[in-house]
């Protein structure tokens, strides 16, 4: 946790140095960077459902690259986006080495739901699905090496992103839409040296060159978006190398009232996949819990046995759907 921290002061250094015209932005809201955003009506989001959906990968157990758990999932998220009707599915299997060596089997799931609407833009959403291996941050040394839950690093973004296709399957959207359930992100080194042993599965996924047909006009990640009482602050990856799709983001955020939630200032700064998809020259935003009061980073819980349903809130899974949803229903 310490590390951690260290590394994400430097990198609000560097970030914040390299922006200096935005040195306000930390304190003040930007209504003039906010774009016009139409006075219609919020799309359905069902948090209920999401809540199953992360509720279901928690049930099959810590989902550790490697397992059987975690085969389960990657079957079961194959068949519910089969069920709500990706026009394909590409589960894209491979082996990584972790930072320890180990050879991980990986499994990438990419659904793409096509536009009624021809030559309509693309749209990647994105969360990973794997559990990390590890509670190293468990304020118990003998609970350090058990596997976590990962109700919230892991299960909530794909919960998110489960209900966001159901809509989708119900009522196809102005843009192509992929849905990338990613693998082996979650197995870093917490040394705060080794960026890179983090997000193998994007990584991977990134090196295969994915994209010869085209590729995507921007995405969004979700990771740790079903903390109770959570706020999402504009994280400084995102903001730097895509501060077009945050503006968009929390102009929903604000359009659905969830100007509590979404607050209009700059947070932390994380190495996650979106900063993969970022060096790809794919802009990709980062929706992610790491300004939480207590810790003035992620959650308490997190890389804990902590990290379980127990700590899983409905209203936050419901109010980031809400703003995913009408984000890529907003798209013409
Ligand atoms: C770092 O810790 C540098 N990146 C990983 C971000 C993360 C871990 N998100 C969820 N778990
Ligand atoms: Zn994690």
């Amino acid at each position: 946790m310490k590390t951690v921290y260290y590394i994400i002061l430097l990198l609000n250094i560097f970030a914040m140095a390299a922006c200096s015209n935005q040195g306000e932005a930390a304190t003040t809201s930007m209504p003039s960077s906010t774009p016009e955003v139409e006075a219609t009506e919020l799309h359905a989001f069902d948090a209920d459902s999401a809540y199953s959906y992360v509720k279901a990968q928690v049930d099959m157990g810590p989902r550790v690259p490697g397992t059987e758990a975690h085969d389960r999932c990657a079957k079961y998220l194959a068949q519910k986006l089969e069920e709500f009707g990706a026009d394909s599915i590409i589960m894209q299997q491979g082996t990584v080495t972790a930072f320890d060596g180990t050879k991980l089997p990986i499994t990438n799931i990419s659904a793409r739901f096509n536009s009624a609407k021809p030559d309509a833009k693309s749209i990647v959403l994105l969360a990973h699905y794997d559990t990390r291996p590890w509670a190293d941050e468990d304020p118990d040394p003998d609970n350090r090496n058990t596997p976590i839950d990962g109700a919230n690093d892991g299960a909530s973004g794909v919960g998110v992103l489960l209900e966001v296709a159901r809509q989708i399957g119900l009522e196809r959207p102005g843009v192509n839409v992929e849905i990338f359930f990613t693998d082996a992100e979650d197995y870093g080194s917490s040394d705060g040296m080794s960026e890179d042993s983090w997000c193998l599965g994007t990584q991977y996924y990134l090196d295969s060159n994915p994209y010869s047909d085209g590729a995507p006009a921007y995405g969004v990640l979700l990771d740790m978006v079903g903390g109770k009482g959570a706020t999402f602050y504009r994280e400084q990856f995102s903001e730097l190398y895509a501060k077009p799709i945050n503006d968009k983001v929390w102009a929903q955020a604000k359009r659905a009232g969830l100007s509590s939630r979404f607050v209009d200032r700059i947070g932390g700064a994380i190495t996650d996949d979106h900063l993969h998809f970022i060096k790809s020259r794919i802009p990709v935003i980062d929706i992610i819990e790491m300004n939480n009061v207590a810790t003035g980073s992620f959650p308490p819980y997190w890389h804990t046995l902590g990290d379980n349903m127990d700590n899983i809130d409905r209203g936050t899974l419901g109010d980031v759907g809400s703003v995913v949803t009408n984000l890529i229903y907003s798209e013409k």
